[in-house]
């Protein structure tokens, strides 16, 4: 039997009962592991930074996910910590190696949220430091007193993989970001975007996979049809 396709997941970390522990949403795994793929986790340590080159010998592609804000020194912006969520530049330094490593190599990238966001910092892009604050007329991007429920408008670009997989111009998103694309990165197009412009899904046309989106379809998994296919054709491009 040909052996599983392998993805690798970067952590998160947290402190929990004064110890720092790494996680992942179960969802991820649960996903890929339904779909005959092994969700291969990379944790964050600084073991792993020097072992890094043995978790990138053998993978066929990257998911990355939820977490902190990415160092604003990864693309240049002033530093300015008072519009900052955590950050973590270990996770940082372990997850732009891969996902620059899986662009080189062309392997498939899925990326959302933070994802996307990396995405298109490894592309040259920049970040929003917070858009609440940038543009104060803009969707509300983060409700943490309706956390799952919040839902906002994208409109979205026909030839794209995002009208591909939803066959729809408008569908509803939930959202729970403070950050957002400013400068898009070289090569990445625009599938997607909220009522103030925000971009709210990007994909590379150059690469065998590169998707990155501003929501998380597998949080509203019922709602459309279109969900699960964002991560079909994910791995099916593995
Ligand atoms: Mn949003």
């Amino acid at each position: 039997m040909p052996s599983k396709k392998k993805v690798l997941i970067v952590t998160r970390r947290e402190l929990r009962k004064n110890k720092l522990i790494n996680w992942v949403s179960e969802i991820y795994v649960q996903i890929l592991g339904q779909g005959g793929v092994l969700p291969v986790l990379v944790p964050i340590a600084q073991g792993t930074i020097a072992n890094l080159s043995d978790y990138l010998e053998d993978y066929d592609g990257i998911l990355m996910s939820e977490g902190g804000d990415i160092s604003p020194a990864l693309y240049n912006e002033p530093y300015s910590v008072s519009k900052l969520d955590e950050y973590d530049p270990i996770k940082d330094e372990i997850e732009i190696t891969c996902c620059r490593h899986a662009v080189e190599h062309n392997k498939p990238v899925l990326g959302f949220c933070r994802g996307m966001h990396m995405i298109n910092v490894v592309f040259g892009g920049s970040l929003h430091l917070d858009i609440h604050e940038i543009n104060k007329k803009s969707v509300l991007h983060i409700d943490y007193d309706n956390y799952d429920t919040v839902r906002h408008p994208i409109a979205i670009a026909e030839d794209t993989p995002l009208f591909h997989w939803y066959k729809e111009k408008e569908i509803q998103v939930n959202t729970y970001h403070h950050q957002g694309i400013k400068n898009l990165g070289e090569g990445l197009i625009p599938m997607a975007k909220a009522p103030d412009g925000l971009i709210e899904g990007v994909f590379h046309p150059d690469y065998k996979f590169v998707v990155g989106l501003q929501f998380h379809p597998e949080r509203m998994y019922q709602e459309y049809a279109g969900n699960k296919l964002v991560f079909k054709s994910f791995i099916d491009a593995l």
